[in-house]
C-alpha cells in the first residue's frame, strides 16, 4: 500500500437523492419564478464556473487567493497547526492547498456532495500531502452535519472560502453558520471568505463579463433541466441578466424570456411572458460589520479580518463564542 493510501479515509453518507425535480417544479410555480443556484453545477456548469473565475471582471477568486497568500503566516497562527481542518463544499480543494502547504494540520476533511469527484480530489491530496490525514465525506453539507469520525482532542476549524456564503439568503446563512458552529464545537474556529459591498459598477461588471461566460453559466441551467428533467427549454428564447440590487445588497441573476413562450418540465407546462424572469441566483455582499453581526447570531465571535488594499474582498476569522 502506498504511503498516501494509509492516510486516506472516505465516508459515503449518502446524501439524500437530489430534489431537483421538486425544487424546480415548485420554483417555477411561484409568482416570481426561481430555480436554486445549486443546480448550476452540473459538469459543464462547474467548468464554466472555473472559467468565470479566470475572467478579468470576476475579481473575488484572485483577490481572495492574494489575501490568503499575503497573510498566510498570520492566518495559520490563528488556525493553529495540528488542527482538524474541515472544508464544506470543498470542490477541487484548490484554495486549501495554500493552507496545507504552510499549516500542516493533523487532518484535512473535505466535504462534498459529488462522490466521484470528491474521491479523486481526496486521492490527489493524500498523494501530495502524505504527512496529513485526509478524511473525505460525501455529505449534504448544507444540512446539519454529523460526521462519523473526528480525531479526538483536536481543535476543529471550518474553512469556507469563495464567498459561497453570499449565495445563501441571510437567514439561511445564519442557520448554515450555526451548523458549522456545532460542527467545530466549543474550541473551534471558522475561516471564511466574504465578498464586500462596493461600487456597483465593479459588481455589475463582475457578473456581466465581456467574454459572456457568466451568461453561458446562467443559460446552462436550462440545458441541465432539459437533460435531467426531460424539459424542452429553448436556450435562444432566454437572455442572461445580472444586476446589483442596492436595496437588498445583492447581485441578482435572472434568465429573461425573450418572447411569449411555453416550456414543458417533467410533464408540466409553464408559461413565460415576454420579459418575464426566472431568478436563478442571489449573491449577497456584506460590509465587515454586517457579516460579523450575522456570524454572531450563529454563535461565532469575530477575531480577525484581512482585506485587499482596495477593500473588494475579506477573509474573516471567527472563534466559537463562549
Ligand atoms: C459560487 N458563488 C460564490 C459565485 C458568486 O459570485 O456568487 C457564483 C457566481 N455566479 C456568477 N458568477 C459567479
Amino acid at each position: 500500500m502506498s504511503k498516501a493510501a494509509t492516510q486516506l479515509r472516505f465516508y459515503d453518507l449518502e446524501p439524500e437523492s437530489n430534489t431537483l425535480h421538486d425544487d424546480v417544479l415548485d420554483g417555477l410555480s411561484q409568482p416570481q419564478k426561481h430555480i436554486p443556484p445549486k443546480y448550476f453545477y452540473d459538469e459543464h456548469g462547474s467548468c464554466l464556473f472555473e472559467a468565470i473565475c479566470e475572467t478579468d471582471a470576476y475579481y473575488p477568486t484572485r483577490t481572495e487567493m492574494a489575501i490568503l497568500k499575503d497573510n498566510l503566516e498570520e492566518i495559520c497562527t490563528c488556525l493553529g497547526s495540528d488542527c482538524v481542518l474541515v472544508e464544506p463544499g470543498s470542490g477541487s480543494s484548490r484554495k486549501v492547498r495554500l493552507l496545507l502547504d504552510e499549516l500542516e494540520p493533523h487532518t484535512y476533511m473535505p466535504l462534498d456532495i459529488s462522490s466521484d469527484f470528491l474521491k479523486s480530489v481526496a486521492h490527489g491530496l493524500a498523494e501530495d500531502y502524505p504527512h496529513i490525514n485526509v478524511t473525505a465525506a460525501c455529505v449534504d453539507y448544507t444540512a446539519p452535519i454529523a460526521l462519523p469520525y473526528f480525531p479526538e482532542n483536536r481543535r476543529r476549524v471550518a474553512f469556507f472560502p469563495g464567498s459561497s456564503i453570499g449565495n445563501f439568503e441571510p437567514e439561511e446563512a445564519v442557520t448554515f453558520l450555526g451548523n458549522l458552529a456545532d460542527l467545530v464545537d466549543d474550541t473551534g474556529g471558522l475561516l471564511i471568505g466574504v465578498d464586500l459591498k462596493k461600487d456597483p459598477s465593479i459588481l455589475n461588471a463582475a457578473y456581466n463579463d465581456k467574454e459572456g461566460i457568466t451568461a453561458q453559466f446562467n443559460l446552462n441551467l436550462l440545458a441541465h433541466l432539459n437533460r435531467e428533467l426531460g424539459a424542452n427549454f429553448d436556450f435562444d428564447g432566454f437572455d442572461h441578466r445580472a444586476f446589483y440590487n442596492e436595496q437588498k445588497g445583492r447581485i441578482e441573476m435572472h434568465l429573461i424570456s425573450k418572447r411569449d413562450q411555453w416550456a414543458t418540465v417533467a410533464g408540466h407546462r409553464f408559461h413565460f411572458s415576454a420579459g418575464e424572469s426566472i431568478h436563478t441566483e442571489s449573491s449577497y455582499k456584506y460590509t465587515v460589520e454586517e457579516f460579523q453581526i450575522l456570524a454572531r447570531q450563529a454563535g461565532f465571535s469575530p477575531r480577525k479580518v484581512w482585506t485587499d488594499r482596495d477593500g473588494l474582498f475579506s477573509v474573516q476569522y471567527f472563534e466559537h463564542a463562549d
